[in-house]
């Protein structure tokens, strides 16, 4: 059977990440269905669109696929959804992809039986296969439903030359009410095998985007007017030769007051002083570090690969050139006490920061962590509940252990949250002496949960953020 009119649909709608940036996996897809002639429409849920939005879409553009992605945080509500799509369009076809489907596989379509087909992993090749009309059972990384049975065609070979995947020029999505930021995925997959993290199943091969290809994509957008770029990449500094190349790259082809960000945390042991220079000399102004364990212990435990020493001298040297730092820890992880996050916390003071996470650990099936809290029968909840309704955000814990049981980790949640607000007002403090209002009231404001959630239910106020922290970080 092949596809012609493809809708893309993001469903999660909820939280704090509302409406900043398109969905980057939605986007590739986007991009080779548009490269390879399919016809595709884009609907994504996170900039408002409510369940009533999705079914009109589909009443005026009449897919004949539905492609959504699922993320495990409120799949039983997309579940129902994609239910209630399939009852009211009993011939349309739905396919979904993304961590959930990836990290469930069978499970997913045997839960949900409106769902037609599943992709497991990186979807490009799959999808655009499903639509030109190829035999599932000839679809490599395609679950299918062969009457009453679930088939797996089998693992797709990894696509090593990422740069043979074209990289989104978000045809067909509502770029202008987004932030003015463009993510960017220089790379994919991460080579360590730290014990709470899935991407060791979701993503595990390392790969990584020529310097050229990379900033091919930067100066796309920057002849159309954007200046600031993130670097979502899981490991974007894996391979220290490439930084330099995409730094020169990026000052070759004269790419001036760019503002860079890497948010999603960076390897402090791929870290030295010259490497940040050099970012820093091109527009890098803002790094995360995942650090995780505030000592030798606990990164030993959860096999973090890299030592507090070499943590702590990177968030130095970046902290000291003038980057806006932010560090991101996992709590409550096995065998953990409350004097070990205490050296997260005392770790966190030690450097003028900007911003701290410290998230909610949850064990997502896959991980050691996971196999761990099972074997111990730690859970306080079966998986099947928390994976749809917390969220590494939320304040409620999932398993305890002996070092730290349920009402001390509700107990330290709280108590990590004020120090997460006095170390971000630590940082505007700072940034107000130093004179730099501007940018230090939106980078409270991006780091502030009650002000954040209001400020991003406003594009206009988004708009205005993202003016103000341009300004700061191009002002240095
Ligand atoms: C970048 C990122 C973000 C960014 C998103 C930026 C953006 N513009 O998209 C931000 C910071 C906003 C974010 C927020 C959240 N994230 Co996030 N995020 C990631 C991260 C690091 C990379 C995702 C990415 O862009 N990958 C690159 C693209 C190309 O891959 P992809 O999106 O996976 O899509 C590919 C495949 O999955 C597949 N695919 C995906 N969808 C579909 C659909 C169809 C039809 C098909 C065929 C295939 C397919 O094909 C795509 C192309 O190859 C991942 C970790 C990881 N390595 O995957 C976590 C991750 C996806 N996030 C996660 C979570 C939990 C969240 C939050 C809920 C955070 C929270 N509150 O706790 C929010 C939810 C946001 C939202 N509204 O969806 C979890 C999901 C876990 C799970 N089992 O579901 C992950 C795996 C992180 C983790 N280690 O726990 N995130
Ligand atoms: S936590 Fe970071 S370093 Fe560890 S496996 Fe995940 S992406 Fe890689």
């Amino acid at each position: 059977m092949r596809f012609e009119r493809v809708l893309l649909v993001n469903p999660f709608s909820s939280g704090e990440w509302r409406g900043i940036a398109p969905h980057i996996g939605q986007a590739s897809l986007a991009q080779t269905l548009l490269s390879n002639g399919v016809d595709y429409q884009v609907l994504d849920m996170n900039l408002g669109y409510q369940p009533k939005h999705l079914l009109q879409h589909i009443k005026e553009y009449k897919p004949d696929l539905i492609g959504m992605s699922l993320i495990s945080l409120e799949y039983k509500k997309f579940y129902g959804m994609l239910s209630e799509v399939k009852r009211l369009n009993p011939g349309l076809r739905i396919v979904v992809g993304g961590p959930h489907v990836t990290i469930l596989k069978e499970k997913v379509l045997e839960d949900c039986p409106a769902i037609d087909y599943g992709v497991l992993y990186e979807g490009e090749g799959t999808l655009l296969e499903l639509c030109e009309g190829n035999a599932p059972d000839k679809i490599k990384g395609l679950l299918f439903r062969d009457r009453n049975r679930i088939i797996f065609s089998g693992n797709r070979p990894v696509v090593w030359d990422l740069d043979k995947i074209p990289w989104p020029r978000y045809k067909g999505f509502e770029l202008e009410r987004y932030i003015r930021e463009i993510t960017i995925y220089s790379s994919r997959g991460c080579p360590h095998q730290c014990t709470f993290c899935p991407n060791r199943i979701i993503s595990p091969y390392y790969r990584a985007r020529t310097p050229n290809n990379v900033v091919d994509e930067i100066e796309y957008w920057y002849e159309r007017g954007h200046r600031q770029f993130n670097f979502d990449d899981d490991n974007f500094n894996m391979v220290r030769e490439r930084v330099f190349k995409i730094c020169d790259e990026i000052e070759r082809r004269g790419l001036k007051k760019l503002f860079l960000r890497c948010s999603n945390g960076i390897r402090a042991d791929r870290t030295d002083h010259e490497m940040l220079t050099r970012m820093w000399e091109v527009g890098f102004r803002y790094l995360a570090f995942g650090v995780d364990g505030g000592n030798n212990r606990i990164l030993g435990i959860v096999k973090k690969g890299e030592t507090i020493e070499t943590i702590e001298r990177a968030i130095k040297i970046a902290c000291d050139i003038g980057y806006g730092v932010k560090l991101l820890f996992v709590v409550g992880t096995p065998y953990e006490t409350r004097e070990d996050v205490e050296d997260k916390v005392r770790l966190s003071r030690k450097y003028p920061i900007q911003e701290v996470h410290f998230y909610n650990t949850i064990p997502y099936p896959g991980t050691e962590i996971y196999e761990w809290v099972k074997e111990n029968k730690y859970f306080l909840r079966p998986p099947e509940n928390y994976l749809n309704d917390i969220s590494c955000l939320t304040r409620e814990p999932v398993f305890e252990t002996p070092e730290l049981p349920k009402a001390s980790r509700i107990e330290l949640y709280k108590y990590l949250d004020g120090v997460r607000r006095q170390i971000h007002r630590e940082a505007l403090r700072r940034a107000l002496n130093r004179g730099k209002w501007p940018g230090l009231v939106a980078g409270q404001v991006l780091a502030n949960g009650l002000v954040e959630r209001l400020f991003y239910q406003s594009a206009l106020a988004r708009r205005v953020m993202d003016n103000l922290r341009y300004r700061l970080a191009t002002s240095r």
